[in-house]
């Protein structure tokens, strides 16, 4: 099984371009006089609008790019049955589903054609093999009746490559130092760099207030955090300090309680990386084992900081 899991993994340290031309984004220029566009009704707009905004990669795009995007993608049917990728082709085409069931198959070493996952009328596929160069990592056939967003590989690498690359390397490093990440493969880690969100803090600056409600968790990239908690007595405690590849604000996501403590800057130059409860949820869910008994260990520092099991009962 993990074998398997970490085949794609491999294929992208392993394989060699498929293309004559090698991943540099600076060499995408910028041509505003070749703009793509396929017309589109109200409705089609309307939904591809809609279909796009949960896509993790178009995240770091502005207003206008995404305009762009709309306009040079072109919608595609498809039947039950037809292959819409098939693992090992030259990449051509990136995904963004409007309706229908996709299933993912991968073909490794060990087995021909396992199945591994599947799409249902969201979400998006075939970024790889345009980002990496590579061959296609998997086949994508569809099960159902539906319809695709395809968006040509030139558009693609014009305008979403540039920034997601940036991304995926920045905070690919930042994330292969976290423990609690090693479970996700190599695919899953990339699809956390695109959901992550850049934060900057001063010293001093509050980022998680005891109390309030979570709405995502953070990992430190640079600088230190200060974890604070007030019991129920009034009494002021730090409980920890935290560095570069340590993370927080986990708790309140994964026990669905107000957030357990404060967290402020340390120093002017503290850098987080942001990820939001719906992310959270539906990337992290390898990691949850993990974070529930880190929690566990919370709650035996809590009894050696306060001396008491007081707030426990509220952990859960
Ligand atoms: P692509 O351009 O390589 C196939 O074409 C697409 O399938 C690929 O981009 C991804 O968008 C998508 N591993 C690799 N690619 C995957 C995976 C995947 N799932 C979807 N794609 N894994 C599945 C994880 C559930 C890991 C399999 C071992
Ligand atoms: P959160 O979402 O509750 C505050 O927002 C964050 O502070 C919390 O998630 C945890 O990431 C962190 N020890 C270390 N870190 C803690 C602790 C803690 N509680 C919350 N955070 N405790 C052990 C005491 C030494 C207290 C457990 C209640």
């Amino acid at each position: 099984m993990h074998t398997a899991k970490a085949e794609p993994l491999n294929r992208f340290t392993r394989r060699k371009s498929v293309f004559a031309e090698h991943y540099d984004p600076e060499e995408d220029e910028d041509d505003d006089n070749n703009k793509v566009i396929y017309p589109k009704s109200d409705e089609q707009r309307k939904q591809l609008a809609e279909a796009v905004k949960n896509i993790l990669l178009f995240r770091s795009l502005d207003q206008e790019q995404v305009q762009e995007l709309l306009d040079a993608m072109f919608e595609k049917k498809v039947h039950g049955g037809d292959v819409v990728i098939r693992q090992g082709d030259d990449g051509d085409y990136f995904y963004v589903i409007q309706s229908g069931t996709y299933n993912i198959h991968v073909d490794t070493d060990q087995e021909n054609d396992k199945f591994v996952g599947k799409y249902e009328n969201t979400g998006s596929f075939g970024e790889l093999a345009l980002m990496y160069n590579q061959p296609r990592a998997a086949t994508i056939k569809a099960v159902s009746e539906g319809s695709l967003w395809a968006m040509s590989r030139q558009v693609f690498r014009k305008i979403v490559l540039k920034g997601a690359f940036k991304k995926r390397k920045e905070y690919e490093s930042l994330l292969e130092g976290v423990p609690m990440l090693q479970s996700l493969n190599l695919f899953e880690r990339m699809n956390l760099c695109d959901a992550l969100m850049p934060k900057s803090y001063k010293n001093g600056e509050i980022i998680i207030k005891q109390g309030e409600v979570g709405d995502g968790m953070y990992f430190v990239e640079k600088g230190t955090v200060r974890i604070v908690m007030v019991n129920e007595s009034g009494e002021e405690k730090e409980l920890s300090k935290l560095n570069k590849g340590q993370y927080f604000g986990e708790l309140a996501l994964v026990t669905h309680k107000p957030r357990a403590a404060s967290a402020y800057a340390v120093g002017d130059d503290v850098k987080l990386a942001f990820l939001d409860v719906h992310a959270f949820e539906r990337l992290l869910g390898p990691c949850m084992n993990i974070m529930k008994r880190n929690i566990n260990e919370y709650e035996e520092q809590l009894i050696e900081v306060f001396g008491s099991k007081t707030n426990i009962s509220d952990l859960r």
